[in-house]
């Protein structure tokens, strides 16, 4: 931006939105009426050079990225779009000139929630890095009314309500009537002159409401485009005269269904209509968006690959192959091949999983129901693709009557990628191994990131200075430059002033954990963090396993020298995932009887604060000295926390998976704690037969610690009587292989704590060494590899 407003300017702005558009006198304003007049007043700034962007782009001809996702885990907006146009000082001065509370402010905001944990998060990291470059993009997805459901615990029991953000204005959206498209459902396909004509039996309205993204330094903005769902009739007049009021209103209501709410699932087949028709309503509404846009531009279709790149993020868009060849076929009268080839010019497919239950997998009776004439072209792509492969005896997308949305996604798309390096040889190996034989080449790794302005700067202030002062600020658009911070790393000064960051976060963290939870966290104790989904595979109960064993060890020699420690936990579990709600069960009992112990009080601390979400994240991450990610090898696609932490500084403790194998190559072995099988041993451990029992038995830690939980010394033994059955008799994710070695790894990070100077080396070797993980390096990657365009700046 050219010209940065003054304190005095924003609080005149601020003192007009107040009055003008929220119609408040200063004298009855809320903290409400005070964010949404901040909120305006930031707005107006991001609109000129969003326009400007959107003008840009079409005058100069670009090609423009369209991301598709099904969740956009966005967080709040306000503090970020301040802290991208430069604003921080000047609307602090704002702020203080009309004596306002500016935390108080900030923390009014909802976070928009809609997503459930690292795909959605990814996906508005990529936005902030897209506008960040100057990249034309558009980010698509579904405004949900309910995002992702609040969590309570009761009794140590997770209890899950409905999340309500938009319950009130949201400041940052506009909704553009005039886009608004006709999506069907149903119905049956008739032969025309030899044209296919697809009769829908039921359609809705999407609606377009715009959010922009401002990038860092505010001079460029892109635009998230969710859309709403709405009735094609409002509402049934005749029943309405007729005097049913109710039924009167149904079409509304069957309508609103679509976009109401966010599946809370993140990796079970759901199986369910509902989801079909939400991903389906995506992404037609998305796809005709791009063709208008297109059309209004350029006039020959052919041309389509030259001028866009569609980016599926997982499968759950992936019925855009089907649906961009029905669009060029049916509407724009090609022939099949060519239709396809459009279609694989432009869709590109980015798997983040490779889990069996996560594989989306719809039955042909379903898709033929729901969308007949997809269905119709799901089968031709399948045929076309035996026959143009030479090999009749493909598995192919339908198999036992089922449409394969992984193979369907990679059929469409000109490029597949992984999003680790560990993970895209898993993908070549394993899943997608016969199809990477058919089109090598087509698979391409493009690891993960996060954006550093999110992530450091604004999450973590304390530590920003430190790097402003010591390496310049140009570290926030290019985080290579953290390298600057390495010939330093030796010098006790800046070592002090890095601990001195970490201490600060650390009590901030301390006071909130004491207010809420009324959990004591020493701020010289090590903050041991484990914030993510719960899942089996993630290996909280690993984690909670370990708390209960170093607590046995803590009261058999109360005099040894422990070094404290705070075990913080934070996530939510699948409503549905029953053994992952048994976890958290769990380590609330252990929490309860564990904190509350004369003995050991002073050296362990369980705290699992209820509702972990983004914002929590940006609370948590900069107060962190350890880092657990400490999935079983082979199963987390990538990991994004494990990235937020190590630029944080905290140290990881982990296993060799996902991005966790580069990160450890990045800041240096000897600065990770390493423990764990690898993920070429695991399915060799798992074969063996009594492989957890063998385990178990052979450590001494790991048998007290279960025998604990059965012996009902953490409350009622019987909830986790299915929990422990599981882990003596089955143990799929090598809990019990992995629990000596893990264990072993944790008093090296006690020894290690002990050492200060040894521990602020590390931290700030990994701080120092963490550049290549900003999500603006993904982005290029993406730029160059898949999308194949220029970034702007
Ligand atoms: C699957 C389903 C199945 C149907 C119901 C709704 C739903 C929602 C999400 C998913 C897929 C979850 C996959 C996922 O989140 N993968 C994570 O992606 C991150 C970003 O690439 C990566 O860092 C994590 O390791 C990976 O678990």
């Amino acid at each position: 931006m050219t010209q940065l407003p003054s304190a005095e300017t924003l609080r005149d702005q601020i003192l007009y939105h107040l009055t003008h558009t929220q119609g408040r006198g200063e004298e009855f304003a809320t903290t409400f009426d005070w964010r949404l007049a901040v909120s305006y007043t930031i707005r107006d700034l991001i609109v000129t050079p969003w326009m400007a962007a959107l003008r840009g782009a079409r005058d100069q001809g670009r090609k423009r990225v369209y991301y598709l996702s099904m969740e956009f885990l966005i967080g709040r907006i306000l503090e970020d779009a301040i802290i991208n146009l430069g604003l921080n000082d000047s609307m602090d001065g704002a702020l203080d000139l009309l004596g306002l509370n500016k935390q108080q402010i900030l923390d009014d905001e909802p976070d928009a929630a809609l997503g459930n944990g690292g795909l959605g998060r990814l996906a508005a990291c990529f936005m902030e890095s897209l506008s960040s470059l100057s990249v034309p993009a558009f980010g698509y997805g579904i405004r949900y009314e309910h995002g992702l459901f609040r969590q309570r615990f009761e009794a140590g029991q997770q209890v899950e309500t409905p999340e309500d953000w938009l319950n009130q204005p949201h400041p940052w959206e506009f909704v553009r009537l005039d886009y608004s498209y006709a999506i069907g459902f149903k119905g049956h396909v008739e032969q025309v002159d030899g044209r296919a004509v697809w009769h829908p039996g039921e359609s809705v309205i999407a609606r377009a409401y715009d959010t922009p993204v401002i990038g860092w330094q505010g001079d460029w903005a892109n635009t998230l485009r969710l859309w709403g769902a709405h009735p094609t009739t409002l509402f049934d007049l005749h029943r309405f005269n007729a005097g049913d009021h109710t039924a009167a209103a149904e079409p509304e209501a069957l309508a609103r269904t679509i976009s109401r709410v966010l599946y809370p699932d993140d990796g079970t087949e759901s199986g369910k209509e509902l989801r079909l028709k939400q991903e389906y309503f995506l992404t037609a509404a998305a796809l005709q968006d791009i063709l208008r846009r297109f059309l209004s531009e350029h006039d020959d279709l052919r041309q389509l690959p030259d001028k866009v790149a569609i980016q599926l993020n997982d499968t759950h868009p992936a019925i855009a192959g089907p649906e961009l060849i029905r669009l060029l076929m049916d509407d724009h009268g090609m022939d099949f091949p060519t239709a396809r080839d459009i279609a694989r010019g432009t869709l590109n497919y980015t798997n983040h999983t490779l889990l069996p239950e996560a594989l989306e997998r719809w039955s042909t009776w379903l898709m033929g129901r729901v969308l007949p004439r997809h269905m119709q072209i799901i089968q031709m792509i399948d045929d076309d693709h035996r026959l143009q492969t030479r090999r009749p005896d493909h598995l192919g997308i339908v198999h036992h009557d089922e449409v394969r949305m992984g193979e369907l996604a990679f059929v469409m798309a000109g490029r597949v990628n992984g999003v680790s390096a560990l993970h895209t040889d898993l993908v070549k190996s394993t899943v997608f191994a016969d199809l990477n034989r058919l089109h090598p080449g087509r698979i391409v790794n493009q690891t993960n990131g996060v954006t550093p302005r999110r992530w450091l700067r604004m999450s973590n202030p304390a530590l920003s200075a430190v790097l402003d002062d010591v390496i310049g600020t140009g570290w926030t658009g290019d985080l290579d430059q953290l390298r600057g911070l390495e010939p330093h790393a030796e010098d006790p000064a800046l070592l002090a002033r890095l601990r001195a960051a970490k201490r600060a976060n650390k009590v901030w963290l301390s006071d909130g954990l004491l207010a809420g939870l009324g959990v004591r966290a020493d701020p010289d104790a090590i903050f041991d963090v484990q914030v993510k989904r719960i899942h089996e595979y993630k290996r909280q109960l690993l984690n909670i396993l370990e708390a209960i064993a170093l607590w046995r060890r803590i009261h058999d020699d109360p005099n040894g020298d422990w070094v404290p420690r705070v075990k913080i936990f934070g996530g939510k579990a699948a409503p549905g995932y029953w053994l992952a709600k048994t976890v958290i069960h769990l380590i609330n009992d252990v929490a309860a009887t564990i904190n509350t112990d004369p003995v050991t009080r002073d050296f362990l601390q369980i705290a699992y604060p209820p509702n972990y979400n983004v914002s929590m994240a940006e609370d948590l991450i900069p107060a962190a000295d350890l880092s657990e990610q400490i999935s079983t090898a082979g199963k987390e696609a990538s990991g994004t926390g494990n990235m937020k932490f190590t630029m944080n500084g905290a140290l990881t403790i982990g296993t060799l998976d996902g991005a966790n194998v580069e990160i450890r190559d990045h800041v240096g072995p000897e600065n990770f704690f390493l423990f764990g099988l690898t993920a070429d041993k695991v399915d060799q451990a798992r074969a063996r037969p009594g492989h957890a029992r063998a385990a178990i038995e052979a450590s001494d830690d790991l048998s007290a610690a279960l025998h604990m939980i059965a012996e009902g010394r953490f409350g009622r033994p019987e909830p986790y009587f299915a929990l422990l059955d599981r882990t003596w008799n089955d143990d799929p994710f090598l809990v019990a292989s992995d629990f000596d070695d893990y264990f072993a790894a944790q008093r090296q990070v006690d020894a290690a704590y002990r050492d200060p100077a040894r521990w602020d080396r590390m931290a700030a070797l990994n701080i120092a060494r963490s550049g290549f993980f900003s999500s603006d390096r993904t982005i290029r990657g993406y730029l160059r590899d898949i999308w194949k365009l220029e970034p702007g700046a």
